[in-house]
Formats: structure tokens, C-alpha cells, sequence
């Protein structure tokens, strides 16, 4: 029998180089005559070189991307050509991308900052009371909505376990989220489950493109069915071991509302970085924090400890609230050390 030389690292990755390679060459093109003339569209999912776009009459085909589209996510515009013959399941190519109103990006620690949707103009940041609520998380979305200047809504979701949880954790909970509509933002508390604070998620979205984020398995698919009852978004438990989300949406997909605009649901994530924003920006996306930071008595003041600042000042007189400058430089602390060191363009 001959025996089989396993492949050493060098082989591994060659052999894999290749299998790319191929995959490249076996590239889908139709002649000129096999294509119809370009025509507006939507892209609904992106996966890999392929996208789902949804055409002006609303209906779905999968489509090849052609390779000159440097990126394209869902909630784009595009122009895309019908073919005459399908070819390995795909029904049409996308050609060209219009212009974006807006790019909602996930800063990545590996993939560097991967654009997740396109054109949207409401974020919905979902929290919920399981399985843990995080308000740094919250801050950040809502540095990244600032940033973008899109309009964010602050979401607790599975309110209808609040009455099971711990009394300590449940009015921490609760505080956080008096503080966040003291500051301005819009909050609602929900729940998927009992239908709770639904109807005013459903005026909220009305003419709107709006889409959900937060952590995996805080409820953002069963949010999306119950808004949407003809979709049937994949949902899963929460790990009875780690108690985290299993990561059931793979890929953004854009929903049409009945009454204009849609809702996406996204992917959930493990961490939100901030780090291809500066400090002073983050500061100035922590929008309460703006009438004060004119004032510190160095220019270069931190908002630590240093004499003079303004920030601190505000707090000490109830002005500001210390968690929130207290997630600011945590925000800040963790920056430092999570600076990925490899590209920071995903496509
Ligand atoms: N008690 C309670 N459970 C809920 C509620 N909403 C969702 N769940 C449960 O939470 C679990 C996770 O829900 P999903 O909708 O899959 O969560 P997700 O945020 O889409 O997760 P990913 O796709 O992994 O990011 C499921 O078991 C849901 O049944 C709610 O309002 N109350
Ligand atoms: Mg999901
Ligand atoms: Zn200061």
C-alpha cells in the first residue's frame, strides 16, 4: 500500500493559491448579445462574487459580480444586466454600484473595517436583557451613528425577562436607559416574544431604511419576523453553555416594507471597534460631552485626572454622567490595543 505524504505548510497554502486561482479562471461572462440592457436594482444579500438583487418589479435573481465592482454590500443600488441563458445558477451580472448615501461599516480586529450596508438612514442598536446587556457596546454603535450621521435607536430587547433577572441588574438596566433618552436618543424596550413596545418600532420604521444590529443572539431576526410576518429570518438559542448567541444570520439581507423603505437584518458581532477614529472624534461623537470640550484648561487635555478639565467638572456637578465618560476612556484604553496591523479595506 503506498502510503500518503501528508502536505507540509508551504504545500498546504500553494494547493490553495491554486484552487483559488481556478476558481478565478472559471469566471461567468456572457457575450453581449446573451445580456439585456442595464437596468436599476437592489442588492438584497452579497455573498462572495455572487448577490441576490431584487429588480424595479420585485423580483429576486442571483447575479454574478463582475470583477471590476471593487465593493458592494447589501442595500446598494446598482445597475445589473438580465441574461438571456442562465449560467451555474446565475441570472444576471451586476455591472456598475451607484453612489452611496451612507455605508454603515463593522470595524473588525481580522478583516480590518468591513462594509455591512449601504444606504441606510435609521440604525436600530439592539441590546437585550440576555444574554448581557452592555452599554459600552451601546456607546459604541452610537459613536459610529454620530459619525455617520445616521439617526440611531436604542432598542432593549426580551424586556419581558426583566421581572426574572436580578433586581440589581434589572434597575442598572433600566437607569442606562433613562440616561440615554436624557441625553436625547430614542429608546424603546421590547419584546419579540410578547409583542411588547412593537407598534411604536413599526411607526419608527415607516419610510425609513433602517436596519438591526448588536450582538448575536439578542433577538434581532425574531424582531425582524415580527415586524415583517411574511419573513421567515432564521433565528437559533442562545448557547445553554456560553451563553452567547450562535451566530445564526451569516449575511445582511434587506426586507421590503409593505408601506416604503425596508428593514436589513444583519450578522451579530463579538466586538465593535473604534479604532480608525481618533480620541478627540470619539469625544465629539459623545454629543453631550460637545459643550464642554471648548472649556478644559489644556488643550490636550485626556479627561482624566488632569487640572482643569472641563468634562470632569461637569460630572462632579451632575452635569454629565460619569458612566458615560467612564465607557469613553474605556473606549480610548482599549483602542491602543486593539489597532489591527492588517488592512483596513475589506470589500
Ligand atoms: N424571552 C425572549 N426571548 C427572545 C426574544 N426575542 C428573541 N428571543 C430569543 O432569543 C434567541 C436568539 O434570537 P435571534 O433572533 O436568533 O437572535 P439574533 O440577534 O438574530 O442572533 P444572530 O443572528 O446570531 O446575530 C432565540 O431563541 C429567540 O427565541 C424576546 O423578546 N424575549
Ligand atoms: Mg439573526
Ligand atoms: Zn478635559
Amino acid at each position: 500500500m503506498v502510503k500518503r505524504r501528508r502536505l507540509n505548510k508551504g504545500q498546504q497554502r500553494q494547493v490553495s493559491v491554486n484552487q483559488k486561482k481556478r476558481l478565478k479562471n472559471s469566471d461567468i461572462e456572457w457575450t453581449d448579445s446573451q445580456l439585456n440592457p442595464p437596468e436599476a436594482g437592489r442588492v438584497i444579500s452579497r455573498f462572495g462574487q455572487h448577490a441576490d438583487i431584487r429588480d424595479e418589479q420585485g423580483n429576486t435573481y442571483r447575479c454574478h459580480i463582475r470583477r471590476v465592482i471593487g465593493s458592494l454590500v447589501c442595500g446598494d443600488s446598482v445597475l445589473w444586466s438580465r441574461a438571456t441563458a442562465e449560467q451555474q445558477g446565475m441570472q444576471g451580472v451586476v455591472v456598475a454600484v451607484q453612489e452611496r448615501e451612507s455605508l454603515l461599516s463593522r470595524p473588525d480586529y481580522y478583516d480590518g473595517l468591513k462594509p455591512v450596508a449601504a444606504n441606510i438612514d435609521q440604525i436600530f442598536i439592539i441590546s437585550s436583557v440576555l444574554p448581557s446587556f452592555s452599554s459600552p457596546l451601546i456607546d459604541r454603535y452610537l459613536i459610529a451613528c454620530e459619525d455617520m450621521g445616521i439617526e440611531p435607536v436604542v432598542v432593549l430587547n426580551k424586556a419581558d425577562l426583566l421581572p426574572q433577572i436580578d433586581e440589581h441588574e434589572r434597575l442598572h438596566i433600566e437607569q442606562r436607559l433613562k440616561d440615554y433618552e436624557s441625553i436625547g436618543y430614542k429608546v424603546l424596550q421590547v419584546s419579540s416574544t410578547t409583542q411588547r413596545g412593537l407598534d411604536s418600532l413599526q411607526d419608527l420604521l415607516k419610510d425609513s431604511i433602517s436596519i438591526v444590529v448588536g450582538q448575536s443572539g439578542v433577538g434581532k431576526s425574531s424582531l425582524v419576523n415580527q415586524l415583517l410576518p411574511n419573513v421567515n429570518a432564521n433565528t437559533n438559542l442562545v448557547s445553554g453553555n456560553s451563553g452567547l448567541g450562535q451566530h445564526t444570520t451569516t449575511v445582511a439581507t434587506w426586507y421590503d416594507l409593505k408601506q416604503g423603505g425596508a428593514l436589513i437584518d444583519s450578522p451579530g458581532i463579538r466586538e465593535f471597534s473604534l479604532w480608525h477614529l481618533e480620541p478627540e472624534r470619539i469625544a465629539r461623537c459623545y454629543v453631550e460631552f460637545r459643550d464642554y470640550l471648548g472649556g478644559c484648561k489644556f488643550r490636550d487635555c485626556k479627561h482624566a485626572d488632569d487640572p482643569g478639565c472641563a468634562l470632569q467638572e461637569a460630572v462632579s456637578n451632575n452635569q454629565l454622567h460619569e458612566w458615560r465618560l467612564s465607557n469613553y476612556h474605556r473606549i480610548i484604553e482599549t483602542m491602543k490595543t486593539q489597532k489591527p496591523s492588517r488592512a483596513t479595506r475589506g470589500k
